[in-house]
């Protein structure tokens, strides 16, 4: 769990422009992309990403601006901006809203007792999870994956490299 507001944004703003990263290489055709059938798509993976700073507020952080929509949107340009919208909502919300003391209060969410540090570190790994598989179904797209993590098969071939095992 988290016990500083610094440290966590400093994490916080590393992992989110990966994702943006990730979601910018996203096409409107490739959104339809599933791992199978009655899979969740590509597109609602990226929108759950979105989506999941929602569920932020349930920890008492109040938003200056709309809730992210119910439903996806069909542009991967969309998609992106409300991700970028919706990451400076919630980091604006922290910042004017909870101090270091915060991170240690105990919130009951969905049954369980949580204390806000831990809900923001499961935070940063839930969209880590999602980030994951959505580089899956990007390849099943054919889409080039940005660098993630270091850089991938794309990343060496671009740069003349034999791809690593
Ligand atoms: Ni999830």
């Amino acid at each position: 769990m988290f016990t500083s507001i610094d440290a966590f944004l400093e994490e916080f703003e590393t992992e989110t422009a990966i994702t943006a990263r990730v979601l910018d290489s996203l096409t409107d055709e490739s959104l339809g992309q599933a791992v199978a059938a009655d899979y969740r798509t590509l597109g609602q993976i990226a929108w759950h990403i979105v989506g999941s700073y929602n569920y932020m507020t349930y920890l008492g952080l109040s938003y200056d601006e709309p809730l992210a929509a119910e439903e996806a949107p069909s542009s991967a340009a969309a998609i992106a901006a409300e991700y970028r919208r919706m990451t400076q909502t919630f980091m604006r919300a922290l910042r004017s809203q909870w101090t270091d003391e915060t991170l240690s209060r105990v919130v009951n969410m969905f049954g369980e007792d949580w204390k806000n540090g831990a809900s923001l570190r499961f935070s940063l790994r839930h969209e880590i999870h999602h980030r994951g598989q959505m580089t899956v179904l990007m390849r099943q797209a054919g889409l080039r994956v940005p660098d993630v993590l270091g850089p991938t098969r794309d990343d060496w071939i671009a740069q003349g490299e034999k791809p690593r095992v």
